[in-house]
């Protein structure tokens, strides 16, 4: 089973579309096994962020996410990190598919609605910097056996 971080931005939080967000996740499967609401610092940002330290978006980026709380997941499930991305659509909500999270919620790449970590060791850094290791839980679902084969 794999797991991998999401983010709800600012403007997830701001629009009142946690829920629907959380909604789309929640019913393709994947399982919640840590969740918590949070107001980063511009300093966390830097360090969620580091691999885009010196582009030319990075400092609309930490401006962004730092202007209202966030909702930070943890999401569990086959190839969580794959559908949960998928679930999401492309970067950029012009170009993402229909159906998707970023195509039907949002129109700009700087208003972007959700994160999600892009490979086991971007997903492996992520959960370690949001969550400590007890705020992650353990538990069976009773439908476990009607969405895992
Ligand atoms: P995040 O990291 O927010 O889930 O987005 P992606 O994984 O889909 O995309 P990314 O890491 O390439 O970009 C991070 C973040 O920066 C914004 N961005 C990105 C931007 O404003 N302008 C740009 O040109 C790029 C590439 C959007 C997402």
């Amino acid at each position: 089973m794999e797991r991998t971080f999401v983010m709800l931005k600012p403007d997830a939080v701001q629009r009142g579309l946690v829920g629907e967000i959380i909604g789309r996740f929640e019913r393709r499967g994947l399982k919640i096994v840590a969740m918590k609401m949070v107001h980063i610092t511009a300093e966390f940002a830097h360090q969620h962020y580091a691999v885009h330290v010196g582009k030319s978006f990075f400092e609309g980026l930490i401006k962004y996410i730092t202007s209202g709380p966030v909702v930070a997941l943890v999401l569990e499930g086959t190839n969580a990190i794959e559908v949960a991305r998928a679930t999401m659509g492309a970067t950029n909500p012009a170009r993402a598919a229909a159906g998707t999270i970023r195509a039907d919620l949002g129109l700009e790449m700087g208003r972007n609605l959700v994160h999600g970590s892009d490979g086991p060791t971007t997903a492996a850094f992520e959960i370690g910097l949001w969550f400590s290791p007890e705020e992650l839980l353990c538990y069976p679902r009773s439908v476990d056996a009607w969405i895992f084969e």
